[in-house]
């Protein structure tokens, strides 16, 4: 399957999310430095604690939830702001959620890397490598009960190395649970290069050892992901059971807002603008004429005004009442 096979309004609807995550997240860090210099409080400005943006690797989250219905669950990361975009998180309460504003998902307590919205069936934690035994409780789940809806559990690199990966995988793959594991391989765990903590090249060479099917594929083109995860989707639906799919990505900035990324080679970076997805999927909607400059400006110029809507949105909303501080959790709440 080539992009040629792609209806046109699937190609502008996956442009247009790529394109919004982007200019989300570098609207977000403009606003996270806002009060922080020089000495980089990390709880002053109107973004408190860390910030990890996931410019650079768009194309995994675009390219699955582009196959994923209302009912289908994903797992994301600490780093998970494109998948809760592309799983069609509202913006506005995940923005006031990220500024800790009593209008967001959770009322302002979970924060960036906690962001739940039950509504679209999405979740993510800061919790290195939790996501792949949820993703196998809700694939017990749908099995369970007769039903074709599948999870997506994401991870990187990093949390490939984690107990939970490996027992997921194979609890999944026991019970042909319909979870696809979808590991972003941005060749870094904080400052850890990937080969100083993975004995093997790729992490789908791992699937192999549970008896499922694991691609590598190379996150600078956004179709290619399109195509591996359309095949992981159709099988979970079918009742075939858990594929594994690693997505080759390359991070734009820092594991987290204010790192200064001493360890990363200049070569490194040089490579991540090289394989930037977003600029890779532009170029290629414009020499196969698929789209023109005025379409996607028309789509730049939308994206804008709905981040800037919902940067708006949270910026006036209140913050929590501080009664509300001992709500919805275990301590002494109701
Ligand atoms: C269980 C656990 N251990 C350690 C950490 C600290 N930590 C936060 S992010 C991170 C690295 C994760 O690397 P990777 O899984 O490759 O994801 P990336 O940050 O590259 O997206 C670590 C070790 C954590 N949050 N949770």
């Amino acid at each position: 399957m080539g992009v040629e096979e792609i209806p046109k309004e699937t190609l502008l609807e996956m442009y247009r999310t790529m394109h919004k995550i982007r200019t989300y997240e570098e609207t977000l860090a403009k606003w996270y430095y806002e009060g922080k210099s020089p000495r980089f409080d990390i709880s002053a400005g109107p973004i408190p604690g860390e910030l990890h943006l996931s410019s650079g690797q768009e194309s995994a989250a675009v390219g699955m939830c582009i196959h994923l219905k209302p009912e289908d669950a994903v797992i994301g990361t600490h780093r998970a702001h494109h998948f809760a975009i592309a799983k069609g998180v509202d913006l506005k309460k995940m923005t006031a959620e990220i500024f800790g504003k009593a209008t967001g998902l959770s009322g302002g307590k979970g924060g960036h890397m906690h962001l739940f919205d039950v509504s679209k069936n999405f979740s993510c934690s800061g919790i290195v490598g939790a996501s792949f035994p949820q993703a196998v409780g809700v694939g017990i789940a749908a099995k369970l009960k007769g039903e074709d809806y599948v999870a997506v559990a994401v991870g990187g690199d990093g949390a490939a190395n984690q107990g939970t990966f490996h027992e997921a995988l194979n609890l999944a793959a026991v019970w042909k649970l319909p979870v696809i594991f979808l590991i972003e391989d941005n060749g870094w765990a904080i400052s850890v290069p990937k080969e100083k903590s993975t004995a093997v090249a790729k992490n789908s060479e791992r699937a192999k050892a549970y008896g499922i099917p694991g691609v590598s594929v190379d996150g600078a083109d956004v179709i290619a992901v399109y195509e591996v995860a359309k095949e992981a989707v159709e099988r979970a639906r079918r009742g075939e059971g858990p594929s594994l799919i690693e997505v080759r990505t390359y991070r734009l900035r820092g594991h987290f807002e204010g790192d200064p990324q001493l360890y990363r080679p200049k070569e490194d970076l040089e490579l991540a603008k090289e394989k930037d997805p977003l600029r890779n999927f532009e170029k290629l909607l414009l020499e196969k004429g698929i789209a023109t400059e005025e379409e996607l400006s028309r789509i730049r110029e939308e994206n804008e005004k709905e981040v800037q809507e919902a940067i708006d949105f949270a910026l006036k909303s209140p913050y929590p009442e501080p009664e509300e501080a001992l709500k919805g959790v275990f301590a002494g709440g109701d």
